[in-house]
């Protein structure tokens, strides 16, 4: 069966986009070999705090688990205790053009008005096709800001293959529902993210319940006066909507005023919050038990791993 790979960075401030958006879709495929990867070598790629990087990695190691990601059936790991991403990347530069890499969306925003770009930033994409590449993988849940790399991943793919003979999987991009994508409260015209330097329009995982309920109660909505579904002209109480349809399964009912509708959307994504942060408070009781995790992961995988280096060391040349 086709295997799923999603990434998570561990940058910090997990949010409740990252919840529905990537952990509910992995955790509603367990039926099918996935792997979560916690892209820590990605987070390199800005700057950084060391510890930080650390610690968050062990972070969304743990929430994967509180959001009811099971590691018997889903392989959990951090990228870079698998080093076969690394020699993979390596291999996929010398068929990777410069020109690729510079003209990726994403490096331009990110290297702009930058006086440091690191070189890891131009080169993210490729890492990130090795990723992908070196697992099998065959699909790939991603978001509009992901696809022009997913893009990248399949031409190199479909260029090794041809240049040196069948090595890869070329991988399939799925695309999240529309409905999957939460906005900033306070800007809805932009997603919600963790690194978005205001935390007022971010719902924060593990965020206790007052501050939850204060940024739903200032989120931004408008001075139309009805409760409608209408992202263009409503954008903030649509996103309200969608995170209410999200959070409690059914779509929302009619409501009377904007604080009606602030208040519904509250409880329930307190209802949805609650389990996973007391699961989480459990498994942060023994911090061993998600380094095991992460160990157990790397053991699964990484056979298929260094079995797809050693297919594409010998493609391209190399002495195995
Ligand atoms: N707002 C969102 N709505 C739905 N899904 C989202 N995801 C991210 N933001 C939303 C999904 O969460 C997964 C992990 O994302 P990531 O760690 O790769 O970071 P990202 O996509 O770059 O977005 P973030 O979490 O907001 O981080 P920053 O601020 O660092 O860019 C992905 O599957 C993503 O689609």
């Amino acid at each position: 069966m086709t295997r799923r790979l999603t990434g998570f960075q561990p940058t910090g401030n997990l949010h409740l986009g990252n919840l529905i958006g990537a952990m509910r879709p992995l955790v509603a495929a367990q039926d099918r070999p996935s792997i979560a990867m916690i892209a820590d070598l990605h987070s390199l790629t800005m700057e950084h705090d060391p510890a930080r990087v650390r610690d968050n990695t062990l972070t969304v190691a743990t929430v994967l688990l509180a959001a009811g990601v099971d590691p018997g059936r889903t392989a959990i790991i951090a990228q870079s205790q698998i080093p076969e991403h690394t020699e993979l990347h390596y291999l996929l530069e010398c068929a990777t053009g410069y020109g690729e890499a510079a003209r990726m969306i994403q490096f331009k925003e990110k290297s702009q008005g930058n006086t440091s770009v690191r070189l890891s930033l131009l080169t993210y994409p490729v890492l990130m096709a090795a990723d992908i590449l070196v697992h099998d993988t065959g699909q790939v849940p991603v978001g509009d800001d992901q696809s022009q790399h997913l893009e990248l991943a399949r031409t190199i793919a479909t260029r090794f293959n041809a240049r040196y003979g069948k090595t890869f999987t070329v991988p399939e991009g799925i695309r999240p529902e529309s409905a999957s994508r939460i906005m900033d409260l306070a800007d809805p015209s932009r997603k919600m993210s963790k690194s978005s330097p205001s935390a007022a329009g971010r719902i924060g995982l593990l965020d206790p319940p007052e501050t939850i309920r204060k940024v739903i109660a200032r989120a931004v909505t408008d001075t139309a006066g009805v409760v409608r579904h209408d992202r263009d002209n409503q954008p903030g109480v649509t996103n309200l909507l969608e995170i209410l349809r999200a959070c409690s399964d059914r779509e929302p009912g009619e409501f009377t005023s904007y604080g009606a509708l602030k208040r519904e959307v509250t409880e329930a994504v307190e209802a949805v919050l609650t389990p996973v942060r007391a699961r989480y408070a459990e498994l942060s009781e023994d911090p061993s038990h998600v380094r095991k995790i992460l160990a157990e992961g790397k053991a699964w995988v990484q056979p298929r791993a260094a079995e797809t280096v050693r297919r594409a060391r010998e493609a391209i040349g190399l002495l195995n």
